[in-house]
């Protein structure tokens, strides 16, 4: 596996790719691996001839009061794990080499955004697509792997591709769970034992309110309550949002029909975590997602 470091290195290693007539799967991380991360470099080997992963721990998503600093690193398990995963190339730029100067341009995403994550994160969308906008344009990626974890990340890379016309496929990859439920994350490192049994009940209160569809309601407010309910239960946790929304487009639904996403964010001590389900008016989930 190859471990780059350079946007020249990384572009020299595209061509020659290319030259092959290659076709490129492209993975963007923050690092700090779990299995979430690796399925998704799992599928893109499927799918891809080479498959190239980044890590980036991208200041420009982090607001002021943010986990930037503490945000969990560790380089050299990394780039094992990549490398048992069967990643062609590791790209690991610094972040000189990312942002040389103060920028003169900036993207700033105008729908999908102010709702979810979005709203209580002002500008963390913003330095997400700036950064894939650099990253899709060095990697000339053809497909690009994206978790359903972060399901409003996968809808505004989706507006990204369309608005930008970025000539790739999206695939949204289903969210690796521990056994009990807990959707995997970086900052679940940041639980204590008891907050970690507890924040199972993210994914029970989602399940819960999915049920209640699947049994026939279709009230936004009543879904909301009874997760919101579940969550304040069970947990000491601070509710940040629970919200629902048309998927992929984020419009609120007034009664649900067609899909949508449920989504939550809650804090705990030293930890924000997040957690969604996508499913129809009839309960069904929906797992994965593609923009073809
Ligand atoms: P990061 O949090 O490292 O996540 C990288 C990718 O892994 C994202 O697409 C995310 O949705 C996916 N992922 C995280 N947990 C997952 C899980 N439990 N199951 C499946 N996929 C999961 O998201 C980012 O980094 C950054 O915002 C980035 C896109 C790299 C831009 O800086």
């Amino acid at each position: 596996m190859k471990i780059i470091r350079t946007i020249q290195e990384m572009k020299a290693y595209i061509k020659s790719l290319q030259n092959e007539r290659k076709q490129i799967g492209f993975v963007a991380t923050m690092g700090y691996f779990h299995e979430g991360h690796l399925t998704l470099m799992e599928s893109a080997k499927r799918e891809n001839d080479a498959v190239i992963a980044s890590v980036f721990v991208n200041p420009l998503q982090f607001g002021p009061n943010e986990d930037f600093d503490t945000y969990p690193r560790d380089e050299e398990r990394d780039i094992q794990l990549a490398r048992e995963t069967g990643v062609d190339a590791l790209f690991m730029p610094s972040a000189e080499e990312i942002y040389p100067q103060r920028p003169s341009i900036t993207l700033s995403i105008t729908e999908r955004t102010d709702v979810l994550c979005g709203k209580s994160r002002p500008g963390h969308f913003d330095g997400v697509l700036t950064v894939l906008t650099k990253l899709f344009h060095i990697i000339e990626p053809n497909k690009v792997y994206f978790g359903m974890k972060d399901a409003q990340q996968t809808a505004v890379v989706d507006a990204l591709i369309q608005d930008l016309n970025f000539p790739v496929e999206l695939r949204g990859i289903e969210t690796v769970r521990e056994v009990d439920g807990l959707a995997k994350s970086s900052r679940n490192v940041y639980l204590s034992e008891k907050e970690r049994e507890e924040a199972v009940w993210l994914y029970r209160a989602l399940e819960k309110g999915r049920v209640l569809v699947a049994d026939g309601e279709t009230s936004p407010v009543t879904i909301i309550n009874e997760v919101k309910q579940t969550i304040t239960d069970n947990t000491n946790g601070k509710i940040d949002y629970v919200e629902l929304y048309r998927y992929p487009d984020l419009k609120a639904v007034s009664k649900l029909n067609g899909q949508v996403v449920l989504a939550v964010a809650v804090h705990f001590n030293k930890a924000r975590l997040i957690d969604n389900i996508i499913f129809d008016e009839t309960g069904k989930k929906l797992t994965s997602f593609t923009n073809r």
